[in-house]
């Protein structure tokens, strides 16, 4: 199999404030590898990772690795529109980290209007819990998830503990909204894209129909 093809692509953001481990998530994730010392991102980087949803559904997803910092934030908000997921990132020992993150979540809403982006909360650097350096409880951060209304993982990209859950999870509700129709492919609008002419919704449970036309589209 041509591990370049694939019928869906989503753009997906990670949202929340400096130093929370956003550009570790991704680099575990992508690369397998995890580092003490990383810099700060600049702006925004950007990331390339395929999951295949089901049987011969491959999607590409692509990471807009946004930086935290406050003084890039009219760079990173011009990233909102065009993204269908996005990961709420927070540093279980970063109390403050946490706190923002509803004002995370309402920004984007805001600036991807009219169309539907779908998030998942995550409680990150899981590992300091040892340390005792956890600062907000895990009931603190279910309830949050509660209010927003998105699942919450909680993870650690300096051990890899549910790393690749977190992000496959929010595959996997980006593809389900396709199925069910609470996301859509539309003109003009790079959250998702197909590489089929087709809709989703003709597409049998098995995926049987994306098997007989697939083509490249990298
Ligand atoms: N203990 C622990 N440290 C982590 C973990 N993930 C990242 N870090 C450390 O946290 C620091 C910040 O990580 P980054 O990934 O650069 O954070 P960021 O959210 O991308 O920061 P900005 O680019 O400034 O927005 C680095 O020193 C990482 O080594 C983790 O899971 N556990
Ligand atoms: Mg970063």
């Amino acid at each position: 199999m041509d591990l370049t093809l694939w019928q869906y692509q989503f753009r997906i953001i990670m949202l929340g404030d400096s130093t929370v481990g956003k550009s570790s998530m991704l680099k575990r994730y992508t690369e397998d590898l995890f580092m003490e010392c990383l810099n700060q991102t600049v702006g925004v980087d950007f990331y390339v990772h395929f999951l295949e949803v089901e049987p011969n559904v491959r999607v590409k997803l692509q990471f807009w690795d946004t930086a935290g910092q406050e003084r890039f934030r009219s760079v990173t908000r011009s990233y909102y529109r065009n993204s269908v997921g996005g990961l709420l990132v927070f540093d279980l020992g970063n109390r403050t980290s946490f706190d923002h993150i509803e004002e995370w979540h309402q920004e984007v809403l805001e600036h991807v209007q009219p169309h539907a982006v779908l998030f998942v909360l995550v409680g990150h650097k899981s590992d300091r819990e040892e340390a005792a350096e956890r600062t907000v409880s895990k009931d603190e951060a279910e309830k949050l998830a509660g209010r927003l209304g998105v699942p919450y993982v909680e993870a650690s990209s300096k051990t890899g503990e549910n790393v690749t859950a977190a992000f496959e999870l929010l595959t996997r509700r980006i593809y389900q909204g396709l199925l069910s129709g609470e996301v859509q492919v539309r003109d003009g609008w790079d959250g998702v894209k197909s590489s089929e002419p087709r809709r989703p919704s003709q597409l049998s449970p098995t995926g049987e129909s994306a098997k007989e036309d697939k083509k490249c589209a990298c």
